[in-house]
This record gives C-alpha cells, sequence and structure tokens, in this order.
C-alpha cells in the first residue's frame, strides 16, 4: 500500500476543514461577536495508529478508509458548552459537506468520563484524478473537557489501553469535576463575555 498517495487526501482535507473553521472564528471576531470556537487542531492519523486501529476491529486493509473513519480529524474547542451545539448547528447547515453520523458524548458521556459531540462527515475533495469522497471526524467539546481527554489519551497510552482502576477511578472524579467547572462557568456566562467585550477594546 502506498501510504503516502493515499493520504494526500486527507492532508488536503484536514487543510481545507482548519481554514474553513479558522475563517469561522474570524469572521466572529471581525463582527465583534463572542465567537463559539475558541481554537481549531487537526491532524492526519500517523499510519502506525491506524494499522493499530484496524488490527484491533480486524479491518481488512482494502476496507480502511471506509471503517476507520478518524483519518483525518479535527477539534473544535469551545468556552462553553452552549458554544458547542452553536458550532454544531452551524456545521449542520453548511453544504460544502455531508454529515453521516453524530454522536453526542457530552449528554451520553463515555464510561471512562469522555465528553465531547462527534460528527462524522464525508467530505468532497477534489484531487488530479477527480473528487475524491473522504470521511472525517469532528469533534467539539470545551476547554475543560479537552483538558480531561488530553490527560486521559496520555495516561492510555502510557498504560496501552489498560489503565489501572485506582487511577480509573480519580479520572471519573476529574471528569465530573470538569463538567462542574463547565456548568459554574456557564451560569456567569454573560458576566465573562461582556469582560471580554471591555478587553478586547482596550
Ligand atoms: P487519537 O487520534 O489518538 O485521538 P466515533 O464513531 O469515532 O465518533 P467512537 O466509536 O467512540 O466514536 O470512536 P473511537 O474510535 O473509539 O473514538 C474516536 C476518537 O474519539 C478517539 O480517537 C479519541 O480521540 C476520542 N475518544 C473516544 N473515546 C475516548 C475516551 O474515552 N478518551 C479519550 N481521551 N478520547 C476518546 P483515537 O482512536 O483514540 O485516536
Amino acid at each position: 500500500m502506498n501510504w503516502e498517495v493515499l493520504l494526500a487526501p486527507y492532508e488536503q482535507v484536514v487543510e481545507e476543514l482548519k481554514v474553513k473553521l479558522k475563517g469561522m472564528r474570524k469572521q466572529f471576531e471581525q463582527e465583534s461577536r463572542h465567537s463559539p470556537i475558541e481554537f481549531i487542531t487537526a491532524r492526519v492519523k500517523p499510519i502506525a495508529s491506524i494499522m493499530e486501529k484496524a488490527e484491533k476491529r480486524q479491518v481488512p486493509l482494502h476496507k480502511i478508509e471506509e471503517e476507520i473513519q478518524d483519518i483525518a480529524g479535527i477539534r473544535v474547542v469551545c468556552q462553553f458548552v452552549d458554544d458547542i451545539y452553536t458550532v454544531v448547528r452551524m456545521l449542520q447547515e453548511r453544504n460544502d459537506f455531508t454529515i453521516l453520523k453524530e454522536i453526542d458524548y457530552i449528554k451520553n458521556e463515555k464510561s471512562s468520563g469522555y465528553r465531547s459531540y462527534h460528527m462524522i462527515i464525508e467530505y468532497p475533495a477534489e484531487t488530479i484524478h477527480g473528487r475524491k469522497s473522504v470521511l472525517a471526524e469532528i469533534q467539539i467539546r470545551t476547554l475543560a473537557m479537552n483538558f480531561w481527554a488530553t490527560n486521559e489519551h496520555s495516561l492510555n497510552y502510557k498504560y496501552k489501553g489498560r489503565i489501572p482502576e485506582k487511577i480509573q477511578k480519580r479520572l471519573q472524579l476529574a471528569a465530573e469535576a470538569a463538567f462542574n467547572l463547565d456548568e459554574e462557568m456557564s451560569k456567569i456566562k454573560n458576566e465573562i463575555q461582556e469582560a471580554q467585550r471591555i478587553f478586547h477594546r482596550m
């Protein structure tokens, strides 16, 4: 398999989506409105991780593009929980890609404590060989959810997916604490936004 050729459209899609989402953020700023997008990160899954996931899920090589839906991954990080749903609505209204699947791991958090909104999209990439439909995963989460997920991801890596039970329990407590932090911040959202508008004008 020529990985470089296979992954090229995914690299392109990640770059295009990054530009588009950053454009949305900029537009909010230009109109002096609160941006529901705090920052964006994006990556193409490393070959070793694709292979590992394929092996774990017993996906044959010729089915990788169909079955591994997060080869292209975009992460949208928001300040408040409400912002996540604003971003979701804005993405639902776009017509430059099709949404295939949406999973709300905020209303239905994972047993690990993981919270995020996932969207699997089909994005038309224009290549030198014509149009190619590429699947991409958009994860939308708050800063607190991102903090938790980043730390849990590192621990998962360290313990090769078998985090000791004691640490798992702590992570669940930390996930609740992150959830409560989001709730508390939401309650003073208007105050924070007003302060940020004043700060921005200075
Ligand atoms: P990476 O790139 O290292 O992050 P989906 O159908 O994809 O929306 P599903 O079925 O849960 O949801 O898929 P999967 O493959 O389990 O998870 C997709 C991605 O969501 C993961 O990518 C993580 O980024 C994130 N994720 C899901 N569950 C958890 C969790 O419990 N903890 C953390 N920290 N992240 C999670 P990968 O494959 O881990 O790769």
